[in-house]
């Protein structure tokens, strides 16, 4: 059976009730595992001991394992290496990185923990590990086991070869992913850097056009860019009760234009200077003052790392201040809903939203870009996306812009405002069109056609 390891679990657990975790990854491996059996490692929030949940699959063999952490371990681990050294590593923010040499024990003794349960648990199925969190698992899966084929997906970017240079334990981490079979990315230009930080690492491998070769093992390289359950987000678009949401908005918004973000609260997603771009706009183009609002939508998110409080606090001040610059009493130029929403709320934003202005400074791929292009129903949205996020260069009808230039970003917003209903349309289409044939199913898919192949 499949093995799938993830640092989060794919579900939250109140007794006897299971419900989803918000994010595609479920989704897309339930049905496989309810139908084929297969095993979920993850992280059990909470847990004392290890706990292991069947679930009444049609063979009866899904099963999920939610490992016990420590409340230091998981410390270490999630909010110490994982949160402060790889996530900034990697998104390119290298003065945002404490290179703690705690975290670094903390961040191996988990690892272990996980490889040394999966070794426990799997058979000569592929063992598919996600992310960041879980660098070093492969390799302590081989060194016991040789054979297993193990499969494991980058979800965020992979940086420039100096950055990830700067990693103390740079060697550790790239010969841990280099213990996988297949390596697989968002994009092209992930694999590029990766083999080049290869290459300047480990000067001795061997690197060919989609594989490196490094102390006897041999790892295939792909990019394989994930999607969403476009036809659930097309449902849900045209069902009765977003329907009913998106009228009852619209009277609520006074009739206004929306501008929307929808994002985890993290400083990669380029929050603050999308509301200076805001102040821009509304600077620049004054005509579109008591017409347009600009609605913010942001997660809590790794609210216990001291970055992410300082980054919703002047946030929260930012929009304060341009409340109190350009807000009058029959007008708001922004609303803020820092709050986690169901999917039908969610869409139901999206469908009321004019414009998605996405923004991130550096984002692995971005979810909300295809599950906005998916909830457009009537074909009368515009999508502004940063040329920083992996997906810019999948929705190429976008407006694409540079998140640094406020001004750029400004006049994005004005053409977005403008534009004509049949080239909204033309736009949308063509991006729908792709977002439906590559689905969350069709990276999954894949991913297992790639590890069968190697
Ligand atoms: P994230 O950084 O979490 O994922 P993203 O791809 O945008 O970023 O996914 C966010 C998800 O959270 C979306 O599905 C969105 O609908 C949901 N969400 C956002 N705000 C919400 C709210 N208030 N309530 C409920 N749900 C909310 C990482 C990488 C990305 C990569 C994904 C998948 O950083 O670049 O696209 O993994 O590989």
């Amino acid at each position: 059976m499949i093995t799938v390891v993830s640092n989060r679990e794919p579900y939250r657990i109140k007794g006897k009730i299971l419900s989803r975790n918000i994010g595609g990854l479920v989704s897309a491996f339930e049905p496989l595992l309810r139908k084929e059996g297969g095993n979920w490692v993850a992280h059990g929030v909470g847990l004392k001991k290890n706990q292991i949940i069947r679930l009444n699959a049609e063979n009866g063999k899904f099963v999920v394992h939610r490992l016990a952490l420590r409340r230091d371990e998981f410390g270490g681990y999630y909010y110490g290496f994982s949160n402060r050294v790889m996530w900034p590593l990697c998104h390119q923010f290298i003065e945002k990185c404490s290179f703690i040499i705690e975290y670094w024990n903390y961040y191996r003794k988990v690892n272990r923990k996980f490889a040394d349960y999966i070794l426990k648990i799997s058979d000569e199925k592929p063992v598919w590990v996600q992310d960041f969190h879980l660098t070093l698992v492969p390799k302590f899966i081989r060194r016991k086991k040789p054979h297993q084929k193990i499969l494991f997906f980058w979800h965020i970017p992979w940086p420039t070869p100096m950055i990830f240079s700067t990693l103390p334990w740079r060697k550790e981490v790239l010969e841990g992913l280099l213990s996988s079979d297949l390596l697989a990315f968002h994009t092209r230009g992930y694999v590029d850097n990766f083999k080049e930080t290869v290459k300047r690492i480990f000067p001795e491998s061997a690197i060919g056009e989609d594989m490196v070769f490094h102390k006897s093992h041999r790892t295939h390289l792909k990019a394989i860019p994930i999607g969403i359950d476009y036809k659930n987000y097309r449902n849900v678009a045209q069902s009765k009760m977003v329907e009913k949401n998106v009228e009852k908005f619209r009277r609520q918004f006074r009739n206004c234009k929306i501008i929307i973000g929808v994002d985890r609260l993290d400083y990669t997603k380029g929050i603050l200077r999308r509301l200076w771009a805001i102040e821009n706009f509304f600077d620049r183009y004054p005509q579109w003052k008591g017409k347009v609002s600009f609605v913010q939508i942001a997660t809590p998110s790794r609210e216990n790392v001291t970055e992410y409080n300082n980054l919703k606090r002047e946030i929260d001040r930012t929009i304060g201040r341009l409340e109190g610059k350009f807000a009058t009493l029959s007008w708001n130029p922004i609303y803020y809903f820092y709050r986690r929403y169901t999917t039908q709320q969610l869409v139901s934003f999206y469908r009321l939203a004019d414009v998605a202005l996405l923004t991130p400074l550096y984002d692995g791929w971005n979810m909300v870009a295809s599950e906005f292009v998916a909830s457009q129903i009537d074909e009368n949205g515009v999508l502004i996306l940063s040329e920083f996020a992996g997906c810019s260069s999948f929705f190429k009808e976008a407006l694409i812009c540079n998140p640094y230039d406020t001004k750029g970003v400004a006049d994005a917003i004005n053409r977005a405002l403008k534009m004509p209903r049949r080239e909204k349309t033309r736009r949308l289409r063509e991006m729908t069109k792709k977002i439906a044939e590559h689905t969350v199913f069709t990276w999954l898919v894949k991913n297992l056609q790639e590890i069968e192949k190697v």
